[in-house]
């Protein structure tokens, strides 16, 4: 049991961690709410030019929720 909580606490820290590594979030970022971040957005959301331009790998000028989880 205790070795289960060490465990879990473990995993929390780390998902916490990468959490404030990514910055914002999708659903804090995506004020709008279409599942999609433009670069409004982007901005808005403390997220320079040249993040919002590395992660939008399809260059349609909006990051999806796999583009935007792939920011640094
Ligand atoms: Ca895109």
């Amino acid at each position: 049991m205790t070795k289960l909580v060490i465990a879990l606490t473990a995993a929390s820290l780390l998902a916490s961690a990468s959490a404030f590594a990514a910055g914002p979030t999708l659903a804090a970022a995506d004020t709008d709410k279409n599942g999609a971040v433009s670069a409004a957005e982007a901005k808005a959301a403390g997220i320079t030019d040249a993040q919002f331009k590395a992660a939008d790998k399809d260059g349609n000028g909006s990051l999806s929720a796999e583009e935007f989880a792939s920011i640094k």
